[in-house]
C-alpha cells in the first residue's frame, strides 16, 4: 500500500484527498491514515490539510522497495524487487534464490551489506544509510560464454545514470569499475550458474558509493563517492531508478545480438583507457600497450609496441600515469 500511496502523491501535483485514495485503493480512511503515519515516522514530509487532502513535500534518502517502485511506471524486465535493510550480500541472496529454483527475474536492493564481495574473494565495503548494493538475478536465453558481457552492459547503464543524475564525468574502467577522477565509485560482480549450453541464472551485483563521506583505511586512496566528487548529497532512489531504466534499455539491445554491437561506440566514448598506455595483469603475465576501445565481444583492444592489436578477454587493467589508482 505504501507504494500506491506514494505513487498517487507523486503523480498529483497538489493535494490528493483521503476519499480519492480510499476509492482508488479500496481501503478504509483509517488504513490510509495509518499508512501516512508510518511514512511520516520514516521521514516522509506529508502535509495534510482538511478539505484538501495530502501532499508529499519531501522524502527521506532511502532505497526501500516502495520508494523505488513509487517512482516507476513498471518494473520492466524485473518480476519483483526485494529490499533488505541489512543482508550479508545481495549477490549471495540472489544466488541462494536461484539455487532454490526461483525462476523470477529479480532485483535485490540492500541498505547495508555485512559481507559484500568483490571479485576473486575480495571484499566490498557498504556502510549503512549511504550507498547502494543491488543485484539482478536474470535468466537470459543466451550462450553461457556470452554472459560475462552483461558486466559491460551494466557498466554502461551505470555511467549513463551517474552522468544524468549528478552531471559528474563518470567513466568506465574496463571491465567492471566506474571511476571518477581516477577513483573507484562503483564495482560490478557478475556470477553465473550454468551448464555447457544452458544458463540457470546470471547474478549481476552492483555496488555504488553514493553519499559516503569516508572509507576504511585500506581503501581510502582508491575509493570515492558521488557526494565526495560533487559535494552534494545525491538522491539514492534516483540513482536506482536511473540504473533500472538504463539497464533495461541496454540489456534488451544486448539480448538481440548477444553482443555489444549496438552500444559499442557509446561504451568506448566513456572508456577511461581509450588512447592511454595500459598494463594488463593476468596472473603472472603482464602486457603493456595502448588501449583502443572494446570490440563487439566486449574484449579490450590493446595496441602492443610491435604494432600488433591484442584482444584482451579478461584481466586486471591498470592505467598508467593519469589516475589516482592503478
Ligand atoms: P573488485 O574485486 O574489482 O573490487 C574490490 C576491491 O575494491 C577491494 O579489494 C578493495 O580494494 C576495493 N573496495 C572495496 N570496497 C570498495 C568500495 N566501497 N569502493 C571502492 N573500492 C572498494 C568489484 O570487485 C565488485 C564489487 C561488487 C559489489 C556488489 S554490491 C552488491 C553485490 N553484492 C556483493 O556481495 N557484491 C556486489
Amino acid at each position: 500500500m505504501k507504494t500506491q500511496i506514494l505513487k498517487m502523491l507523486r503523480m498529483c501535483k497538489s493535494y490528493v484527498s483521503g476519499q480519492e485514495m480510499c476509492e482508488e485503493l479500496g481501503v478504509s480512511r483509517t488504513a490510509i491514515w495509518k499508512c501516512m503515519h508510518q511514512l511520516k515516522e520514516e521521514g516522509y514530509t506529508i502535509e495534510a490539510i482538511s478539505n484538501k487532502g495530502y501532499c508529499l513535500m519531501g522524502s527521506p534518502n532511502t532505497i526501500t522497495d516502495y520508494e523505488v517502485k513509487s517512482r516507476l511506471l513498471s518494473l520492466g524486465i524485473i518480476d519483483e524487487l526485494l529490499y533488505y535493510e541489512e543482508i550479508d550480500s545481495t549477490n549471495n541472496k540472489a544466488k541462494q534464490l536461484g539455487n532454490e529454483g526461483d525462476q523470477r527475474q529479480l532485483l535485490l536492493l540492500a541498505d547495508v551489506q555485512t559481507a559484500g564481495r568483490g571479485r576473486r574473494g575480495r571484499s566490498w565495503s557498504n556502510p549503512k544509510g549511504t550507498n547502494i548494493a543491488m543485484s539482478y538475478k536474470l535468466h537470459p536465453e543466451i550462450a553461457p560464454q556470452n554472459a560475462s558481457r552483461i558486466t559491460l552492459v551494466a557498466a554502461l547503464a551505470l555511467v549513463e545514470t551517474i552522468r544524468q543524475v549528478t552531471g559528474l564525468e563518470a567513466k568506465i574502467k574496463w571491465p567492471n569499475d566506474i571511476v571518477i577522477n581516477g577513483h573507484k565509485v562503483c564495482g560490478i560482480l557478475t556470477e553465473m550458474s550454468s551448464e555447457s549450453d544452458f544458463i540457470h541464472y546470471v547474478v549481476v551485483g552492483i555496488g555504488i558509493n553514493v553519499n559516503g563521506e569516508e572509507f576504511p583505511e585500506e581503501i581510502k586512496e582508491i575509493a570515492t563517492s558521488l557526494f565526495l566528487q560533487g559535494e552534494e548529497k545525491v538522491d539514492r532512489a534516483a540513482i536506482v531508478v536511473g540504473v533500472i531504466k538504463a539497464f533495461e534499455k541496454y540489456y534488451k539491445l544486448f539480448l538481440e545480438t548477444e553482443d555489444l554491437t549496438s552500444m559499442m561506440d557509446q561504451y568506448n566514448s566513456f572508456l577511461v583507457h581509450n588512447g592511454h598506455q595500459v598494463k594488463i595483469i593476468n596472473g603472472t603475465d603482464t602486457l603493456d600497450g595502448v588501449a583502443e576501445g572494446i570490440n563487439k565481444k566486449g574484449s579490450l583492444l590493446v595496441r602492443l609496441s610491435d604494432g600488433t592489436l591484442k584482444e584482451v578477454i579478461s584481466g586486471e587493467v591498470s592505467v598508467r600515469g593519469i589516475y589516482g589508482y592503478v
